[in-house]
């Protein structure tokens, strides 16, 4: 059965080109600095936005039907899965990530809800060997069932904390067995709304127990991939214990988890923390723990998590920037975390929504490139720290300047006269110049 009736595959048709239905700026096969564009972006698409979100919001009922005509849970659970690999193949998307409760609905017991997932694992499979198409990531769903409702792993209850762990024990192996390259801890309820209530110490160490956990025992089935953590500041609780980079790494090194985790970097949630997208990228580069991308977007004037699919190029470029200065994805990819709005309802908006999503990031990709061939940004900020390679400063770079030494070159000086512009209004526009000149 063909769901997306109507929906043509959809191909690289150049900037020119007017029908809405074409990549403009995605090439799958192009070659740009040695990779083509298929392997540098690693493009997923989000079972749960994708496949089951309807639309529903605060205030209102969904305004589209994700139920592909079948009412059984693993009817509909496989029914889905077809829709999903067909609307994979029209969009030329080789990656896809889920939550458990994605693939098929929770059952009455962990048991029931085991063995459906058991069905559906292998029904997936056989569509995966048939369509060519990968599994970027995996993860459980522990935020959506009211037993989460005081947190999974951080829940003050040691059964809700024995469930949890039980949950994604099975979520990682049904990674593992369709060869996922990755596993995702995104702490949907792992925080606090007081701390009138909260003991903030035991719930993280209640995390990371959980994470070693996991960690040992995903290594021990085989599993060779990366595991990451989504950083998010808030939504659902009022603070989340993964609030941005920095404190995710922190949280890492403090229970010696940071040798096997890498980072999921979202843009919107980059926002709620009140960073640019660019700035948690550039904390996990600079710490090498980059990982993968919840490509989306977010509103700057909002407070909450929008989910919108990318289309500013300014964000794109910056964030392939630092993709390509990382050394490029190895394990991730660029998941499209992101929904149509509520009233881009239609079969077709998804995959418009796709096309511009993918669109925006491949020319992020090709004027990121441009702006490290151009060569100016790069060296302005190398020039400005070329203090460091001569004298005194080498001296601090290498570690050998003492603080008598540093007093001693201070008092000498009287004062500093060597001051030079951040020149950050010409930088902004060599950038302006590079994405519309
Ligand atoms: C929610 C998160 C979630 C994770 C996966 O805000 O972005 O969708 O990516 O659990
Ligand atoms: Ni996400
Ligand atoms: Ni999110």
């Amino acid at each position: 059965m063909e769901y997306y009736q109507g929906i043509p595959k959809i191909t690289y048709k150049g900037k020119d080109s007017k029908d809405p239905f074409s990549f403009k700026f995605y090439n799958p096969d192009e070659v740009i600095g040695g990779k083509t564009m298929r392997e540098h972006l690693r493009f997923a698409m989000s079972y749960w936005h994708t496949m089951c979100a309807e639309g529903v919001d605060m205030f209102g009922a969904g305004t589209s039907d994700k139920s592909y005509g079948a009412k059984d849970p693993v009817e509909q659970a496989k029914a889905k899965a077809d829709a999903a690999f067909e609307l994979m193949d029209k969009l030329d998307i080789d990656y896809f990530c889920f939550h458990d409760r994605d693939i098929v609905a929770e059952g009455e017991t962990l048991k029931e809800s085991n063995e459906r997932l058991d069905i559906i694992s292998a029904y997936i499979k056989d569509l995966m060997k048939k369509h060519n198409k990968k599994l970027l990531w995996g993860t459980a769903n522990c935020f959506g069932n009211k037993r989460y409702m005081h947190g999974a792993s951080t829940s003050p209850n040691a059964d809700v904390f024995a469930f949890t762990v039980a949950q994604i024990k099975k979520a990682v192996e049904i990674t593992v067995a369709l060869g996922g390259e990755g596993y995702v801890f995104w702490g949907g309820r792992e925080g606090y709304e007081t701390l009138l209530n909260t003991d903030m110490a035991k719930e993280q160490d209640n995390m990371a127990k959980m994470m070693r956990m996991v960690v040992d025992y995903a290594r021990s089935i085989g599993f060779k991939g990366d595991f990451y953590i989504e950083p998010k500041p808030k939504e659902p609780t009022k603070h989340q214990y993964d609030f941005d980079s920095a404190t995710c790494l922190a949280f890492l090194r403090k229970y010696g988890l940071d040798k096997d985790f890498k980072l999921n970097i979202e843009a919107n949630h980059a926002t709620l923390a009140s960073h640019t997208f660019q700035h948690e990228l550039r904390v996990a580069r600079d710490n090498g723990v980059f990982g993968s991308i919840d490509a989306n977007s977010g509103d700057p004037n909002l407070g909450w998590d929008t989910d919108q699919f990318p289309t500013n190029i300014y964000d794109t470029t910056l964030a392939m920037y630092e993709v390509i200065k990382a050394g490029g994805f190895v394990h991730g990819g660029l998941n499209f975390d992101a929904k149509t709005r509520r009233g881009s309802f239609t079969k077709e908006d998804i995959f418009l929504a796709y096309i511009a999503g993918m669109d925006a990031f491949a020319l992020g990709l090709r004027k990121a490139y441009t702006l490290i061939e151009d060569g100016r940004i790069d060296k302005f900020v190398e020039d400005r720290y070329s203090s460091y390679n001569t004298g005194i400063g080498k001296k601090i770079t290498d570690g050998s300047a003492t603080i008598e030494e540093l007093e001693a070159y201070a008092l000498k000086m009287g004062d500093v006269t060597t001051n030079t512009s951040g020149r950050q209004e010409y930088l902004e526009d060599v950038v302006n110049a590079v994405l519309f000149g």
